[in-house]
């Protein structure tokens, strides 16, 4: 018989050896593209396509296998230890400087070593919190990397450091220094780090309290298979020595630009600073962005970029003098959790909130912060007394992160969920499948009662100006009001007559109350306070019933027809009216005079222009928050994305916009000013 014309013909050894090599080289053109500039030009089946030849091929030709194969980032045999390594060069630490005062002061020290009053133009980084480490490359091939240890000794972690994708296993250089020694961060991105935890939540395992410490553990784990499968991620910022290149560098800005040519991710964000006035500006630009990074820093770092005056200034013990970290406020922090009190919320829910010993931290003092609910206590074995980790990071409400297990005092107690709502003294019951325990008590509960009063008077909802938590809190205390409803037969004289108000400001809370009587339908909705029904949903359920009785009438089938509305939430929204009580509110509500205009009809999501586009919103926008502008994408069929990509078809570009802007710029992707987003957002 004869053979099949599909029978492959076995290639020749050179021809193997071509093909494997040529396979390393695209692999590795993905990856760079992939994971260090988020820009892939290839599907990712196309990728493992690729891949999959090559460890076929690899596994025939057992010879043919390098350490640099892209196969070898999969992790390989568990380890026993880690290995001790002497660094030949030592890893340096910096000194640190807390007030724009010390980093004057180490400016003035540079100046007056080098004896010049010249402008010293400084190399200004974000500084990365996670682990320092140093990588190794003969003949622009990686073969180890190490921990800094104290600084002299580290760990030898090699086959850990291979598994993180954006380090490079060979150098793109056809003529590599012989050898190469590069300094950098690993770090775990936010985005991957709440993966994680989340994960490990869901498999009842142990959490990493934060990024930094997710990132340790990862890096430390004798089974590089482990590392292999954590979000982890690299910097370089500094190469510790290069021998056997000619036309070496003369500035540390140039020594970072030789690296990415080589393939190493380098922070977007460092910059080159005018004395250091402009080492100030730089913090305090970071400062702002810190939040919005997708990684955390915990300081910047300035370093004298030119070379030859580096080596002038030279090192004091293990700190080079021409480097100084100038770090954030900490924004964590050790305390004593004092007492947990149980706060009652809108909806019922009981939050467990700390009361701490005072503590400062990320900028401010902080003696109470959020335990979230029952089964996070549970997670973190929180007990009173315990020395507990405190976060207070930006605008978040701080919260209990973890807990010193080693400084538990024997008197230490545990925390009980209170039977009896701590408020109204109502039954207190925790559904099947829900984190939160609920005060059974509803609206005649008088926490529930303020909650759901200062829900409605809040600036997203009715924008009750004036009426802010303690009014109501006196109004509800002192049996003014029991509803929302009870907010529109308030007098001017009446309100007056409490404590701390004066005529004229009882006057103005009562014409805000008038004022608050022309509103909007979404808004109306929303003010209501329906479980689960954010400003996205209200304004999906006005979009899709168009008047009050509708969304009253429906039933819970046609209430998931709204976009976004599924069981549960469909589910609270038809229970929500019909309770008599909400009812009957809603009927006050409307005899004191509560309008609205009717809604445009608008088109539906598929006709929308972004209905299945990928947005990502980079800077701040003016009209309305992110979250805003998120929800509302949302809402009308889009994607939003963190990180700009081929597949990125809009970046909406606010205010002092991050690297987003530059890397839309480069892939062509289109750009939109909050201008153009809003009227398309509009579809006008
Ligand atoms: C961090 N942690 O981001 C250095 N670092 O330079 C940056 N650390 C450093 N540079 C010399 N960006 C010693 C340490």
């Amino acid at each position: 018989m004869k053979s099949k014309l599909t029978k492959q013909i076995p290639m020749s050894s050179d021809a193997l050896q071509q093909r494997v090599m040529g396979l390393r080289e695209e692999l590795n053109k993905h990856n760079y593209l992939y994971y260090t500039l988020d820009a892939p030009i290839i599907p990712d089946a196309e990728y493992d396509r690729l891949f999959q030849e090559l460890v076929k091929l690899e596994t025939d030709h057992p010879n043919l296998k390098t350490i640099d194969s892209p196969t070898q980032r999969a992790g390989g045999q568990p380890l026993k230890i880690f290995p001790e390594v002497n660094h030949r060069i030592p890893m340096l630490s910096l000194d640190n400087a807390f007030t724009f005062e010390t980093v004057q002061e180490f400016d003035k020290r540079v100046h007056d070593r080098l004896k010049t009053s010249a402008l010293i133009l400084y190399a200004c980084e974000p500084k990365l919190d996670g682990l320092a480490v140093t990588l190794i490359y003969e003949e622009g091939i990686f073969v180890a990397g190490a921990t800094r240890g104290d600084g002299v000794t580290g760990e030898q972690i090699t086959e850990n450091l291979r598994t993180i994708p954006v380090i490079p296993l060979k150098l793109t250089d056809k003529n590599p220094p012989h050898l190469l020694e590069v300094r950098g961060e690993v770090f775990m991105p936010k985005a991957g780090f709440k993966t994680l935890n989340e994960r490990a939540i869901a498999n009842n395992e142990k959490t990493f309290a934060n990024p930094r410490n997710a990132a340790a553990g990862s890096l430390r784990q004798l089974d590089s298979k482990i590392t292999a499968s954590r979000p982890l991620s690299f910097f370089a910022y500094a190469i510790a020595r290069i021998d056997g290149k000619k036309d070496v560098f003369s500035t540390h800005h140039e020594s970072m630009e030789y690296l990415k040519h080589e393939g190493f991710p380098i922070c977007p964000l460092n910059h080159i600073a005018n004395g250091v006035k402009g080492c100030l500006e730089y913090y305090q630009k970071l400062v702002e962005k810190r939040h919005s990074l997708p990684y955390e820093i915990d300081g910047v770092v300035y370093k004298v970029d030119n070379l030859d005056l580096q080596k002038q200034l030279g090192f004091v013990s293990r700190a080079p003098r021409w480097a100084i970290a100038h770090k954030f406020p900490a924004e964590e922090a050790l305390t004593e959790l004092l007492d947990v009190e149980f706060q009652v919320g809108r909806t019922g829910a009981l939050t467990p909130v700390a009361r701490l010993k005072p503590v400062f931290v990320g900028g401010a003092t902080v003696s109470n912060a959020t335990l979230h609910n029952m089964d996070e206590i549970l997670r973190k074995d929180v007990r009173i007394h315990d020395t507990v980790v405190v976060r207070r990071a930006g605008d978040v409400i701080p919260e209990v992160a973890s807990v010193v297990l080693e400084k538990r005092p024997t008197h230490a107690k545990k925390i009980v969920l209170p039977k009896k709502c701590p408020v109204c003294g109502a039954e207190v019951l925790r559904e099947e499948g829900e984190a939160a325990a609920r005060c059974m008590g509803g609206l005649g509960c008088r926490a529930q009662q303020k909650e759901s009063i200062i829900h409605f008077a809040s600036r997203r909802a009715m924008n009750i100006d004036g009426l802010g938590i303690k009014l109501v809190d006196q109004l509800v205390e002192t049996g003014f009001i029991q509803n929302i409803a009870d907010l529109f037969q308030i007098e001017a004289e009446s309100l007056a007559s409490l404590q701390r108000m004066g005529v004229k400001s009882a006057e103005n809370i009562v014409n805000a109350i008038e004022n608050s009587k022309k509103t909007t339908f979404p808004k109306f909705l929303y003010s209501l306070g329906i479980r689960e029904v954010g400003e996205a949903t209200a304004l999906a359920l006005a979009n899709h019933f168009h008047d009050l009785k509708s969304v009253m009438q429906a039933n819970e089938e046609t209430l998931q027809t709204v976009p976004d509305v599924g069981p549960v939430v469909a589910a609270h929204i038809y229970a929500f009216f019909r309770q008599p009580h909400n009812r009957e509110v809603i009927d006050k509500l409307l005899k004191a005079g509560i309008h609205w205009p009717t809604p445009k009809p608008v088109p539906s999501v598929e006709s929308h222009p972004f209905s299945g586009k990928t947005f990502v919103l980079t800077g701040t926008l003016s009209e309305l928050s992110r979250e805003e502008a998120k929800e509302k994408l949302i809402q009308f069929g889009a994607k939003v994305s963190e990180s700009v990509s081929k597949k990125t078809d809009y970046v909406v570009v606010g205010d002092a916009p991050g690297s987003k802007l530059a890397k839309a710029e480069n892939l062509g992707v289109a750009i939109l000013d909050e201008k153009q987003f809003l009227k398309l957002l509009n579809n006008n």
